[in-house]
């Protein structure tokens, strides 16, 4: 494949290649260099998302069928550095007893691995802040781990509306320490280099001109 190098779509992600798919965060890669995961309930955008970071069409499987992605996918940029496209949660079709199982591992997962440096965590923008939100929060802000949201499918909305939605998730969080919001559109492109500087940061890559 043909790589671009253009600053929008920044060499370092689109090298990403899918690594590793597996049920359970115990059976995850060695726990060593660099990780980022993303989260967010089922459709979200999670997968969407990853694709348009790493500028490939179909990295990440995209599904319009809430809960296709029951894995956790690894996807490795170098020898060093990975991102990991978590199972949706909090759709209803999901038995009660898999949730709880699922959560537990999630915590641990958010706990104990240390190569994690960070969560991206995907809201929908016109529904944000949801139960299952606000659970990932709480671990993660027990398990000391730094929290960017991208509230998504920006385009979906007047860019008023969006703002004003995006105002509101800054004052609703403004007492988290280590939580940080912004708008993103996987279809447009919106809040791409944002997103990009957050993930620079975690994964060490040197800042860009
Ligand atoms: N308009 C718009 N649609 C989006 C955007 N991002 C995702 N979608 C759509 O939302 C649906 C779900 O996207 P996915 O990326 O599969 O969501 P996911 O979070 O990976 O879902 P699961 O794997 O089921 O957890 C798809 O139909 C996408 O095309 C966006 O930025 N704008
Ligand atoms: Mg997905």
């Amino acid at each position: 494949m043909k790589l671009t190098q253009s600053k929008k779509n920044p060499a370092r992600y689109n090298i990403a290649q899918f690594d590793k798919s597996v049920p359970r965060p115990d059976q995850a890669p060695a726990d060593t260099g660099l990780e980022v995961a993303f989260a967010g309930r089922s459709n979200a955008g999670k997968s969407s998302a990853l694709n348009r970071l790493t500028c490939q069409k179909s990295l990440a499987r995209i599904s319009k069928t809430p809960g296709r992605t029951q894995h956790l996918v690894f996807f490795r940029l170098d020898d060093e550095r990975r991102l990991v496209d978590l199972p949706g949660y909090g759709f209803a079709k999901v038995p009660e007893k898999v949730k709880r199982e699922w959560g537990i591992q999630l915590e641990k997962y958010l706990q104990e691995r240390q190569s994690l440096q960070g969560l991206i965590l995907l809201m929908d923008v016109r529904h944000p802040l949801t139960e299952f939100d606000q659970q990932m929060l709480e671990w993660s802000m027990h398990a000391n781990m730094p929290v960017h949201i991208l509230l998504t499918k920006a385009d979906k909305l007047k860019r008023g509306a969006a703002q004003n939605a995006l105002l509101k998730v800054k004052r609703d969080l403004a007492d988290l320490a280590n939580v940080s919001v912004q708008l993103f559109s996987s279809l447009k492109g919106t809040g791409l280099e944002e997103a990009q500087a957050v993930l620079d940061q975690w994964l060490d890559f040197p800042p860009q001109k």
